[in-house]
């Protein structure tokens, strides 16, 4: 059994396996080395030779427990015919949504366009390094990609403020985003990934109100659609406010936590594995420090299941000596 499962599925509380959000990218000089010769980040992610080479770059580095494919949420819009476009020091900027072009792609259209993502997720899953190991396929949520394809930029902290003005249009594209990911979701499962994660970055957006239409009704679908193909799924709402609400609705296999969440107050009210949680600043404190605070954590979730990770992605001014110490702690930890 590889070592996610055996967390997420046998509830093994012995030891805790270690990947890491943003695991391959930008804190990694070898990363940086092949983004400066392909300046178009979508090419890249859908070179399948490049693509595969950098989601085993940090294995090779660190004693990680997993690979997560080197791709993005973003592809989704990207295979419906979306404008994407990723600029320096600005982030993803799309291109206008149009109602009508989506409407006219189908399945074949849109696996046209990605199947390169799973080629790549092929052939990292049959590399031998990773007999012991799992792949993981990842998507973004319903939600966070709407915020994407409506707000044409990271939203950061606010919603353009006519966000919600067309509701009518909010709801189609939201059917429609459903709809390809699962079969991104299924390509993904087809091609070697044998976990998948839904990253829902922008949860802490929404008031509570809005949250059933929005999260846990289209969440929920998509987690039923992961477990209906018999592979655990990892829900991450970040910095939803109601951890425990979200999982007793949407019920996840597995739940990633970010760093605002108290880990002590966490396992008194989630009883499902759970993921994740270090503020991925720590990793630019020092050792002393990092060790300090990797520790708490592992003594905290002593006896739960728990899968190591942070409470957001790896940033990329991180010392990859810093993520190697990481790493090493979590392994000795006994
Ligand atoms: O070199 C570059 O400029 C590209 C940087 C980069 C990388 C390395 C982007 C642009 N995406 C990725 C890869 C990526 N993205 C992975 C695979 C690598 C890994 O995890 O090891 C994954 C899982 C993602 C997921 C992703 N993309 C999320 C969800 C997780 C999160 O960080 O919240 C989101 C929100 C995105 C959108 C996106 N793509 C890239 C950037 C800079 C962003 C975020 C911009 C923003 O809105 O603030």
């Amino acid at each position: 059994m590889k070592p996610l499962n055996k967390i997420i599925t046998n509830k093994d509380t012995s030891f805790n396996p270690i990947w890491i959000m943003r695991q391959a990218g930008r804190y990694l000089p070898e990363f940086r080395e092949i983004r400066k010769e392909n300046p178009n980040f979508i090419n890249l992610c859908l070179n399948d030779d490049l693509s595969s080479k950098i989601t085993l770059q940090p294995l090779k580095r660190f004693n990680l427990d997993a690979a997560i494919i080197f791709s993005d949420i973003l592809m989704l819009p990207y295979g419906l015919g979306q404008k994407v476009e990723f600029e320096k020091n600005f982030g993803p900027r799309l291109g206008k949504f149009d109602l009508n072009e989506v409407a006219k792609i189908d399945e074949i259209d849109f696996v046209e366009k990605v199947h390169r993502v799973y080629k790549a997720i092929k052939k990292v899953s049959l590399d031998p390094d990773l007999n012991n190991k799992n792949t993981i396929g990842f998507v973004g949520a319903p939600w966070t990609l709407l915020v994407y394809m409506i707000n044409l930029q990271s939203p950061k902290k606010n919603l353009k403020k006519d966000f919600f003005k067309d509701k009518f249009l909010i709801n189609r594209i939201l059917l429609i985003i459903e709809k390809f990911l699962k079969v991104h979701i299924k390509n993904q499962i087809d091609n070697g990934a044998n976990i998948i994660q839904i990253f829902d970055s922008w949860a802490g957006l929404l008031e509570e109100k809005d949250l059933p239409n929005y999260i846990y009704s289209p969440t929920l679908n998509l987690v039923n659609f992961v477990k209906s193909l018999n592979v655990p799924v990892i829900c991450f709402p970040r910095e939803i406010r109601n951890y425990t609400e979200f999982c007793k609705i949407v019920r996840p296999d597995a739940v990633n936590i970010d760093y605002n969440v108290n880990p002590k107050e966490i396992i008194k009210n989630i009883n499902i594995p759970i993921q994740g949680g270090l503020d991925p600043k720590i990793l630019l404190t020092n050792k002393n420090t990092l060790k300090k605070e990797v520790i708490k954590y592992l003594e905290i979730f002593k006896d739960h299941p728990y899968i190591f990770n942070l409470g957001h992605g790896v940033l990329p001014e991180t010392d990859p000596g810093m993520v190697e110490y990481l790493v090493k702690t979590v392994k000795d930890y006994k």
